[in-house]
């Protein structure tokens, strides 16, 4: 062979390979679907010869078998027949009103989009079932199958039922009409809008399918900062567009509002909502919406809050603006998610306000408005107390607003696995008769509604998420939006296994890695409860001396409130008594420091530099502990991603290896700093054997990033 016929055969032979054998950019997210290799390959071929479906045909049929075909087809190495009647080893789909005779399911429990797998006999062949009252429920089900086959589960013993807990399971993209997203680290906004609606990125059907494998059903397209264009003819035609390719996948698309819109672009003098001029534009508008886009999910609301506008503008409530809304949506099945995140310029104890403001609403607002609480009282903080308001407004549903993309957690750059911050909120037990899973799945009051809704962390970086392990945050937030109980070990393993490796050793220490790096960046960022240390506008390094913004509330020192005499906020009864918001038996413990857990000491309490802490340390000292076993722990993650070199495919390796370096740089760089500054506050010497940090104070003040100055 000349070298010449060599580089043609080779770039030939490149050509002819599938994609994924080029490259592990992290594009497939977690629908992989490599080659289970061996025994477990050849089984998987035995029992998945063919697709059959006993269901009505649909686009969202088809799209449960085309997932089907591709996932086997890489699974198993060869492509499933499709089927006209069930064989062995067949996979069958059936829905209810096309299920053959003997096939006993429980029908009424799977309700409208769960699904039932079962190891059944058709027509006297073994088959495996897949059984749902409609389509979006075999799509969730083939999901869910191939979700077990890809971590190693065995097909001819696989039975499994299950239904969401949750209704409405949204994501909520901050993304702008000019495609920045706001607190986005992975790129530029997905959707291009100057394109759409005639070019239709082929990344919105992968979109779609990654959000329908963990089984979200909807998706707000705008940010919650929103401008009035996304309302006007243009953009509902591209929403429109987007919400046509989501359809199949039982994705449904919800547009962020701005209240003030009936003047920007109706012209009209007000926007207050008890205006019937107000009430009819408002109408006018959902009527066009709808008419493009026939199941239009309905608007969330940011009003009164950071300078967007609102009905507190003309002097009304916020249940006055959600109900004015919410009458026009109802005619047309849509919802309201009014935002409860609010705090006004005067407060004394921001964490104080959203519960004031809204918790003596409860039972005002109309039945298709559900107020969206972020899941701690000040802003997706490391570590945060559980919201107050859940619990304390039975007669409205709450959905539980979580950020997936890690505004306060190091952004992209950072391993910080979310999985263990989400169960935490939802497993926390109100003292108002159950968990905050039960008070945003509506069990505890008995709500029709109920949604859950993740600040999305996607964008148009190769990998959608900014790196590798943050695509597990998305994972997370919708495996735990289907099934709040379900366990983050027990979700973090799945994803493991459909994304680096089934290998039961590497598996798990890939798990052990992801878990420990939640504790780790509260650790190195804000121990013991402290919050909101970050520098100005870019959120990301730390800035705890900063004390000179516009409003008090945005700067560090409102917040640690450091001094000669001690550290913390005290939201005891005798501060702000904050702490009076929760349930009796709640507050009842985090009123004194004895009782307080360690992790939330002080965000509840101010106490002296010396005060004794369970431990046996000093709180100085156990400050300083904890600063230190931040970083050990991200350096001990490195370390042990190094360990995993051999398991994991090179590319992803070194691009997570690198990013790991950054992080171990950025966490010793949280701890020197807030270390050295809080040593210039409480002028005491740091504890024996304890590395002095590497600068002085006045050389971390000093950096800067260039980037706009903000909050
Ligand atoms: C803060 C973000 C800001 C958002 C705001 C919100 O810094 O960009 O607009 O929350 O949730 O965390 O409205």
């Amino acid at each position: 062979m000349n070298d010449s016929f060599r580089g043609l055969a080779l770039a030939l032979l490149l050509a002819l390979m599938p994609a994924w054998a080029l490259a592990e950019d992290g594009y497939e997210l977690w629908l992989r679907y490599r080659p289970l290799g061996g025994a477990a390959q050849a089984r998987l071929q035995a029992h998945a010869r063919g697709v059959v479906r006993l269901a009505p045909d649909s686009p969202t049929l088809l799209a449960a078998v085309d997932e089907l075909r591709r996932g086997i087809g890489g699974l198993a190495g060869q492509e499933p027949a499709r089927l006209s009647r069930p064989r062995a080893g067949a996979l069958v789909l059936v829905t209810r009103a096309l299920a053959p005779a003997g096939l006993e399911l429980p029908w009424e429990q799977l309700g409208a989009e769960g699904y039932a797998i079962r190891q059944q006999r058709l027509q006297g062949r073994p088959v495996t079932v897949i059984a749902a009252n409609g389509d979006i429920g075999l799509l969730y089900g083939s999901f869910a199958w191939l979700r077990a086959m890809q971590a190693g589960g065995d097909p001819a013993g696989l039975e499994m039922q299950s239904t969401p807990r949750i209704g409405l399971r949204l994501l909520n993209h901050w993304d702008n009409l000019d495609r920045h997203v706001e607190r986005g680290y992975a790129g530029a906004s997905l959707w291009d809008w100057w394109k759409l609606p005639d070019i239709l990125d082929a990344r919105y059907v992968d979109y779609a399918r990654a959000n329908a494998s963990l089984g979200l059903n909807g998706t707000v397209l705008n940010n919650v900062n929103a401008k009035a264009d996304s309302l006007t003819a243009p953009f509902i035609a591209k929403a429109a567009a987007l919400a046509a390719v989501f359809r199949p996948y039982g994705l449904r698309v919800y547009l962020s509002a701005r209240f003030s819109a009936p003047v920007e672009l109706g012209g009209l003098a007000t926007a207050d909502p008890l205006e019937p001029a107000v009430q009819a534009w408002w109408q006018a508008k959902v009527d066009e919406i709808c008419r493009a886009i026939p199941d239009f999910g309905g608007f969330l609301v940011k009003a009164n809050s950071e300078g967007q506008p609102g009905p507190q503008d003309y002097g009304r409530s916020h249940a006055d603006g959600a109900n004015m809304l919410a009458q026009a949506l109802a005619p047309h099945g849509g919802v309201v998610l009014w935002r409860a995140f609010v705090y006004t310029p005067d407060a004394s104890d921001r964490a104080r306000q959203a519960f004031a403001e809204f918790q003596p609403l409860d039972g005002r607002f109309a039945a298709n408005v559900i107020v969206q609480v972020k899941n701690g009282p000040i802003d997706f903080q490391p570590r945060e107390p559980f919201h107050p308001l859940f619990g304390a407004m039975p007669r409205t549903p709450l959905a539980l607003e979580l950020q997936i993309t890690k505004e306060y957690l190091g952004f992209s750059t950072h391993l910080v696995h979310l999985g263990p911050l989400f169960q935490e909120v939802l497993r926390a037990d109100t003292g108002h008769g159950g968990t905050v899973a039960r008070v945003v799945d509506g069990t505890q009051e008995g709500h029709r509604l109920s949604a859950i809704a993740g600040v999305a962390n996607t964008g148009t970086d190769r990998n959608w998420c900014g790196s590798h392990f943050d695509q597990a945050n998305w994972y997370a937030f919708g495996r735990l939006a289907w099934e709040p109980d379900l366990e983050a070990a027990r979700i973090a393993q799945d994803w493991v296994a459909q994304t680096f490796t089934r290998q039961p050793a590497a598996r798990d220490a890939i798990v052990q890695l992801m878990l420990a790096s939640r504790e780790a960046v509260v650790d190195y960022m804000t121990p013991l409860g402290l919050h909101h240390l970050m520098d100005t506008g870019h959120h990301h390094g730390p800035g705890p001396w900063v004390d000179n913004l516009a409003r008090a509330d945005w700067n560090p020192t409102y917040f640690h409130r450091a001094g000669p005499g001690g550290i913390g906020f005290d939201r005891s009864p005798a501060g702000s008594n904050a702490v009076a918001q929760y349930a009796p038996s709640v507050a009842q413990r985090w009123a004194d420091p004895r009782t307080t857990p360690p992790e939330l000491l002080l965000w509840f309490h101010h106490l002296p530099w010396d005060h004794r802490m369970l431990s046996g340390r000093t709180l100085w000292a156990e400050l300083i502990a904890r600063y230190d076993r931040g970083v050990a722990t991200v350096e001990d993650m490195a370390r042990r991603w190094q360990a995993l070199r051999p398991d994991v495919d090179a590319e992803r390796h070194a691009d997570v290896a690198a990013y790991l370096a950054v992080q171990s740089r950025e966490a010793r760089w949280w701890r020197d700093a807030c270390i050295a500054y809080f040593q210039s506050v409480s002028g005491l010497p740091l504890p024996a054997g304890t590395r002095p940090p590497g600068q002085g104070l006045a050389a971390y003040k000093a950096l800067h990033f260039g980037f706009a100055p903000g909050r």
